[in-house]
């Protein structure tokens, strides 16, 4: 079987001619974000790099093919398809049934890197869950940034993750961590988690020259980018404080597992503060892709 990797032309001509390119996710419009902001969402996306000299390459599965790089026609089934969240160890599956999926962090940084894509923006990356060491549940998006040699940038982990077993995690896993301008980890709505981080980056030419030291020493792992809103941009944390005891309380007692807790406890969130942490949740995707695309203008340059 050959593989089902289907790369966009305008994706493609960029990576042939050494043209920056951005990975985008598909988890976070069809699961992280409600309907119909979702489409509006990807559009935005897009066309922030696109603005920038930068191609966007939005990752998901459809009719068992996976995508880097979509059409509109594509985006808009992403956004309004009822499709599963697919992580990669659902990658073989979507394809032998011919099914459709968006991608987690993982699948798309994963897909990226079967492409040829070295730098992806997303929101929020995965992390180890509040009680994991009763639950054992911590993201594959972990495991697989250890194994693949993307540059992702996330405004940290959403604190309804564990963030210290987190950051112990990528340690583990040898996966740097770059604090992009700050040396405090940020908690996706919180500019701040109020961890330390052991390196910052000024600048995304700082970030390249990482990469390029990374690939001479071979490594596999990829490198996180920890990029924090402004404090002025930030969700109140009062508001924040608690709408999150609210929704993990809510997702404990329905009795999630698996797949459906990180879903349900964004878009729980969402409603407990009235939208207030959807527009947050926006601006932090947008401003992880603008950085994203700084950094792959200034690899592409190399
Ligand atoms: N964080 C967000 N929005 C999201 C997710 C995380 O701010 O939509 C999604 C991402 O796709 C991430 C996934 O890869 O949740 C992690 O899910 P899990 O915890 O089940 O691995
Ligand atoms: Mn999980």
């Amino acid at each position: 079987m050959t593989l089902p990797l289907s790369i966009s032309p305008a994706v493609q001509s960029a990576l042939d001619e050494g043209r920056p390119v951005v990975a985008l996710e598909s988890t976070i419009i069809s699961h992280g974000l409600p309907r119909p902001d979702n489409l509006h969402a990807a559009r935005r996306f897009e066309s922030i790099l696109t603005g920038a000299g930068v191609v966007p390459a939005t990752i998901a599965v459809l009719d068992g093919v996976l995508k880097a790089g979509l059409t509109d026609d594509e985006l808009v089934r992403v956004a309004g398809e009822d499709i599963p969240k697919l992580s990669v160890r659902d990658l073989p599956i979507a394809i032998a049934r011919g099914g459709s999926g968006a991608t987690t962090v993982a699948a798309t940084s994963f897909i990226a890197n079967l492409a040829g894509i070295r730098v992806f923006a997303t929101g929020g990356l995965g992390g180890v869950h509040r009680g994991a060491s009763e639950t054992f549940d911590e993201s594959a998006d972990l495991t697989i940034l250890s194994q693949v040699p993307i540059t992702v940038v996330s405004a940290g982990v959403k604190s309804i993750l564990d963030i210290p077993a987190t950051l112990e995690r990528l340690e583990t896993l040898s996966v740097p961590v770059l604090g992009y301008g700050t040396d405090r980890f940020p908690s996706f709505w919180l500019t701040d988690s109020g961890f330390e981080l052991d390196w910052t980056v000024p600048d995304a030419a700082a970030v390249a020259d990482v990469m390029t030291a990374r690939d001479a020493l071979g490594q596999q792992a990829g490198i996180l980018v920890a990029n924090p809103l402004p404090v002025a941009e930030q969700l109140d944390p009062a508001v924040h404080d608690r709408a999150l005891t609210d929704a993990l309380r809510m997702a404990d007692e329905q009795g999630l597992t698996g797949k459906e807790v990180t879903p349900f406890l964004l878009l729980t969130i969402v409603e407990l503060t009235g939208g207030e942490s959807l527009a947050v949740n926006l601006k932090i995707a947008e401003n992880n892709i603008r950085v994203a695309g700084e950094i792959a203008l200034s690899w592409s340059a190399r």
